[in-house]
């Protein structure tokens, strides 16, 4: 949506929101809701309509609205707006938003109750005398306070797993409608972001009313935010709260241009339209014009050969260098899910997992790997069942029986070991020298010396890679003060491997940090850390994160034959 329809269209909202709450009821309220709506559906820019004077053209707006819009584009402000929201504390907006609380309740609650925001509300709720006055009652009043709970968790943006699957169990259910011939996951999403606003769904079909019907019927859709004839944006109901979902229709013929557009990022979108406008091209969510002319629209390759670029994967558009690097031919051959034989860092029931070795071996082998690492926890995590040094050697016991029987699948002797806080490794050099692979990690100790204690680890011959370099959980712990050029040009030095840990509330290393890591000449390992038999697939997620990193498969360890990764933990070559 044009940036001015949709600033306008909130201008429009809240004004009719403020003279609801001051009382005012009937059609002026309607007035400004339908402008607001119009606007939002309104495929033209209104800047451009208001410039040629056919403002009025569109249903909706008629010559008192026009005039305000050409007010506001003209100064940067609007009167009536000013004059509506005056003397109306800010927080009543904020309390609108909620589900369940339209402006006749928020105006009482304001008038009898002093309620200003969103704080006072839960007040008055908890000690009772929001349930008390008229036309409230307990059964209303619990429906704020759940629409409040819901909004408190929804602040943040989604995990990746959070986002997929919410996409997929639209796009699952909207699939069995006949109508729909073509339906896709847009946005972020699609780039494979750590972390997902809103998710954007394409969609072409014929009767487009009926899909958006289908579409806002579904049954965890708790509000519906707008719902035209091509489009509608809902709130779901999730695990953690309400999320915005957006369904667009689009003619065949544009399916293609709207991908790329509503894929974005917004960056490399500018990006590519400028350098459509130097060849005499426009690029529009409609399709590539040159003059009225449509050349291209129906696919998206179409839409990047007008500009003579090859196809750019969507983890690649953030702007980042990938169209010039797609003019010189010189985009990199992504990693896919499908080059991954293995999975090198996991832990079961022996130290803090969920699952057998057996189990984790079984689940792998249906994964078609061919090896895999158990990589349990050290001797000074206790806290996660680590193993003593004796029981890790009955456990490599164990696996040198299994492999020796085990044909076309191999288990690793490997440990996850702790970089203790004193920087030494929490098993001695003699007990990691049998193993096939050490991953070392920090899971203590997160202020003292994290670089020096990490780049020892580094140095130390036995060791082969870092797990989750910066210990950062995603939303919710900003990771150690690690110096990561500094960690990078050790591993690089010493020809040691970087984890991008896949776990979604991990990702980490990130996909800026990974990209460093190759240009750094470090290779790079997703593992899951699976602690369980069903964590096995967030390989997925490691693997967007890769493909944002620019990686190719010869840059990810995982991508080796048994017998090649052996020699290379052996040689580092
Ligand atoms: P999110 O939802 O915050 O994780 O991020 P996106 O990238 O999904 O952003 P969203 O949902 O606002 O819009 C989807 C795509 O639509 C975005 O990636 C690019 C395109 N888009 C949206 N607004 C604009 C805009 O104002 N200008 C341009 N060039 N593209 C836009
Ligand atoms: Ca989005
Ligand atoms: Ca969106
Ligand atoms: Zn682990």
């Amino acid at each position: 949506m044009p940036a001015k329809n949709k600033e306008l269209a909130s201008i429009f909202t809240q004004i009719a929101d403020a003279i609801e709450l001051k009382g005012e009821t009937g059609f002026k309220v309607l007035a400004y809701r339908r402008a607001a709506r119009a606007l939002v559906d309104s495929a033209e820019d209104v800047v451009n309509l208001d410039k040629e004077s056919r403002l009025e053209s569109i249903t909706g707006i008629g010559s008192g609205i026009a005039r305000k819009i050409h007010e506001y584009l003209a100064t940067g402000r609007m009167k009536k707006h000013q004059e509506a929201i005056s003397g109306l504390p800010e927080g009543l907006f904020a309390m609108l938003e909620l589900q369940g609380l339209g402006p006749r309740t928020v105006r009482l609650l304001y008038e009898k109750l002093k309620v200003n925001n969103l704080e006072d509300l839960k007040r008055t709720i908890a000690d009772g005398s929001a349930a008390s006055l008229p036309g409230m009652g307990v059964r209303k009043v619990s429906t704020i306070l759940k629409s409040i709970q819901l909004s408190e968790k929804s602040g943040k943006r989604m995990f990746l797993n959070e986002a997929a699957e919410l996409a997929e169990s639209v796009i699952h259910r909207l699939k069995n409608d006949p109508n729909i011939s073509n339906i896709t996951a847009a946005g972020s999403l699609r780039r494979g972001k750590e972390t997902v606003g809103d998710i954007d769904i394409l969609t072409t079909g014929k009767n487009p009313k009926e899909i958006v019907k289908n579409f806002t019927s579904h049954p965890s859709v708790r509000q519906i935010l707008a719902a035209g004839t091509t489009k509608a944006s809902v709130l779901f109901e999730t695990r953690t709260g309400l999320r915005q979902v957006d369904l667009r229709i689009i003619d065949a013929s544009s399916y293609g241009a709207a991908l790329q557009y509503f894929t974005g990022s917004k960056g490399h979108n500018i990006a590519l339209r400028s350098l459509a406008q130097k060849k005499g091209l426009k690029i529009s969510e409609y399709g590539v014009f040159r003059g009225k002319k449509r050349v291209a629209g129906k696919t998206e390759k179409a839409v990047y050969t007008c500009v003579n670029l090859p196809y750019i994967e969507p983890e690649l558009r953030e702007d980042r260098g990938e169209i010039e690097a797609a003019a010189k031919g010189k985009l990199p051959r992504l990693v896919e899910l499908k080059n991954i034989k293995s999975d090198l860092h996991m832990h079961t029931r022996q130290s803090d997992g969920k699952n057998s070795v057996e189990e984790m071996v079984a689940a792998c082998q249906k994964l078609h790997y061919t090896h895999i690492a158990i990589t349990e926890h050290s001797v000074s995590a206790g806290y996660a069942g680590g193993l003593t040094a004796d029981e890790l050697m009955r456990h490599c016991d164990r696996v040198d029986r299994f492999n020796a029987h085990s044909k076309g699948f191999k288990i690793l002797k490997a440990t996850e070991v702790d970089i203790t806080t004193s920087g030494k490794l929490d098993y001695p050099d003699k007990i990691l020298a049998r193993l096939d692979l050490v991953v070392a990690s920090i899971h203590q100790g997160f202020k003292k010396n994290v670089t020096e204690r990490v780049c020892a680890a580094l140095k130390n011959p036995l060791v082969h890679i870092i797990a989750h370099p910066t210990g950062r959980l995603i939303g919710k712990r900003e990771g150690y003060d690690i110096d990561l050029d500094k960690v990078i040009e050790t591993a690089a030095r010493f020809r040691k491997i970087l984890e991008i840990n896949a776990y979604y509330g991990r990702l980490d290393l990130n996909d800026i940090w990974a990209r460093k890591a190759k240009q750094a000449n470090v290779k790079l390992s997703i593992n899951t850390d699976a602690h369980a038999v069903k964590n096995l697939d967030w390989m997925k997620y490691g693997i967007l994160v890769a493909r944002r990193a620019w990686l190719t498969r010869n840059d990810v360890i995982n991508c080796l034959s048994t017998s090649k990764l052996l020699k290379f933990l052996k040689t580092g070559i």
